[in-house]
């Protein structure tokens, strides 16, 4: 059994790879590799965007290199499809992990044609409705109400799924996570609750943001039981998130998991230099040595099937190809044309915006310079 409200958090794989405690019969060499092979990719996804966003393909993008075990972890505890995720806007190792499609992931980030909103929704805000996979909201924390009343609909409804709700440290700041910590606590409703503490809200450090000692303590004052998890360790996330994804489906009400993680990238496109405004080089190279991939290398190492530097290379390369070709998909189908803005909105469009539309249609000639397609 593992327990609630630790001190410290909950490790299964020291750094050095050594298990520091029995590894479970389920992580055999062969589901480790898989671990790896999934963590690589979304790394790889990382660098792949960032280029694309520095080639002014895209316009936003949110790192998550660093957080891989945390996300990917969860994705690999929960049951895809069936159970309901309400996701924050660093969540893409979360979203490849459950099987989200990479031209899907890629073409929202472009906001071509082959995007399901056209590029209505801001950059690397995604959903995916086969994965259950709620579509990214960028205020802080308002995915968290929500997954609330999505939780207590599966009570009511008797259904055997249960909701996860992930955001980041910052986000248990705002008022919108407490009202949903306190109505799924009240109402006893399936939610899992997945902080993904990397201890930075932009230049906020953790401990500017809250004066409790850890944040899942918090989960006590809402009547559910609070996990403290190493969030970089694979092994750990999953054997915590697998039995307090159980318990929760058992119907013993909310839990709130805190993974302790970093984000060795910067926030976003809008956070140029991190190490020079708000943070040091040392404390990042701290975390580099933590980093979640190279603790399951050596776990591999450990128990005698290492990763050859061929396997890593070739799987890099096969990353960046899945990406390239989503990249030359995407944009083939096109730019989606600027009236695509009044639709799918109103069954009826109101007139208002029918005589806006209109409008825009007369200027369309003089408005092309502008940078409005014609
Ligand atoms: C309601 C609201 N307030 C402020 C912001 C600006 N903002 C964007 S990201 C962010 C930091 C969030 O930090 P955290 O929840 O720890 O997530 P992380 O980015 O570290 O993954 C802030 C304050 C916002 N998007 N929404
Ligand atoms: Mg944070």
């Amino acid at each position: 059994m593992i327990q609630p409200f630790t001190s410290d958090p909950l490790q299964w794989v020291a750094e050095d790879g050594r298990p520091i405690r029995e590894l479970p019969a389920r992580f055999t060499p062969d589901v480790l590799r898989d671990l790896y092979r999934e963590m690589v990719r979304a790394r790889e996804f990382d660098k792949k965007l960032v280029t694309l966003l520095r080639q002014g393909r895209t316009t936003f993008y949110a790192q998550a290199s660093g957080m891989e075990a945390t996300q990917v972890g969860l994705a690999r505890s929960i049951r895809v499809g069936h159970d309901w995720v309400w996701p924050y806007y660093r969540d893409h190792a979360l979203a490849l992990a459950l099987g989200v499609p990479m031209l899907d992931l890629v073409s929202q980030c472009l906001g071509t044609n082959s995007d399901l909103c056209r590029g209505r929704q801001m950059p690397h805000h995604f959903g995916a409705a086969r994965q259950n996979f709620v579509s990214i909201s960028s205020s802080i924390a308002s995915q968290v109400p929500p997954a609330a009343g999505n939780a207590m609909a599966q009570k009511y409804l008797g259904v055997d799924e249960i909701t996860v709700c992930t955001f980041g440290d910052g986000a248990t700041s705002e008022g919108d996570w407490h009202a949903g910590m306190n109505m799924a606590g009240a109402a006893g409703a399936p939610c899992l609750f997945v902080c993904e503490n990397n201890q930075w809200a932009i230049s906020t450090n953790l401990r500017a943001q809250t004066a409790s000692e850890n944040i899942h303590i918090k989960a006590r004052a809402y009547g559910m039981p609070g996990y403290y998890v190493d969030g970089n360790d694979i092994v750990a996330v999953m054997e915590v998130l697998s039995q307090v994804a159980g318990d929760i489906r058992a119907g013993n009400g909310p839990a709130l998991v805190e993974c302790l993680t970093y984000r060795v990238g910067s926030h976003s496109n809008a956070d140029a230099d991190a190490e020079k405004n708000y943070r040091t080089r040392e404390e990042v190279n701290a975390w580099l040595a933590r980093d979640p991939i190279v603790r399951v290398e050596r776990l591999l190492d450990h128990l005698g099937t290492p990763v050859s530097a061929e396997e890593r290379a070739e799987l890099i390369s096969a990353t960046h190809r899945e990406v390239d070709e989503a990249v030359l998909k995407a944009e083939a189908t096109g730019q989606p044309d600027w009236q695509i803005m009044f639709e799918d909105v109103y069954v009826d469009t109101p007139v208002h915006l029918r005589e806006q539309a209109a409008f825009l249609r007369a200027e369309q000639t003089v408005l092309t310079d502008g940078g409005v397609q014609a």
